[in-house]
């Protein structure tokens, strides 16, 4: 019966939720290009669940390149913006830019559903050597809502490389799951005492 404890730990792992899903914006010309509207599918396997990514640009279509995804050319630029949307509720770890500054001249803007915040180096939850957004407090996108990316100034010039997000469990399964590892606990205890 050794392999019990390997299947408490597939079992169990999901509910720590230690993977999630990196979506690379970069080098996916095949996917973005030509169009301002472009639906993507994408599976968190925490979850098990396919979801669909949609990503809209104002100003321009949508273009990724090797190493940057901007609108119309390969930055994001005065005038222009991407929306970004899910059809399941997400939670939101990061998002990476590049080619942001340090000053709001050369900043990126994030329109969420809780505000409007500018970000460059030096501000919180900023990190300015990564051109990465890391929310410090949870930050969920749900379905309906919607992100904005624009830049800070009319001057400035970034692009985006990738973000991180996790599917949110509806609470039917979270509670399935919370049993299951329960059940899988007592049973385990049970085998060890029996077995001692
Ligand atoms: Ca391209
Ligand atoms: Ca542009
Ligand atoms: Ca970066």
């Amino acid at each position: 019966m050794r392999f019990l404890p390997t299947m408490f730990v597939a079992l169990f792992t999901p509910l720590c939720g230690m993977a999630a899903v990196v979506v690379d914006f970069r080098n996916q010309s095949g996917v973005y290009d030509s169009s301002t509207s472009v639906s993507v599918g994408l599976f968190d396997p925490d979850v098990s669940t396919a979801f669909n990514m949609t990503v809209e640009a104002i100003g321009g279509n949508l273009n990724s390149n090797v190493d940057e995804f901007g609108v119309a050319d390969s930055f994001l630029d005065a005038g222009e913006v991407l929306t970004i949307g899910f059809d399941v509720d997400v939670r939101l770890d990061f998002i990476d830019f590049g080619g942001v500054g340090a000053d709001v001249t050369d900043g990126v803007q994030i329109v969420t559903p809780n505000g409007t915040n500018n970000y460059f180096t030096g501000v919180s939850d900023f990190n300015g050597t990564l051109d990465l957004w890391q929310p410090s407090t949870v930050f969920n996108v749900l379905v309906g809502q919607e992100l904005q990316l624009r830049v800070s100034d009319p001057s400035a010039s970034v692009y985006l490389e990738q973000m991180q997000l996790s599917v949110i469990p509806e609470p039917k399964l979270t509670i399935l799951l919370a049993i299951g590892a329960v059940g899988m606990l007592t049973r385990r205890r049970r085998w060890f005492e029996t077995n001692e």
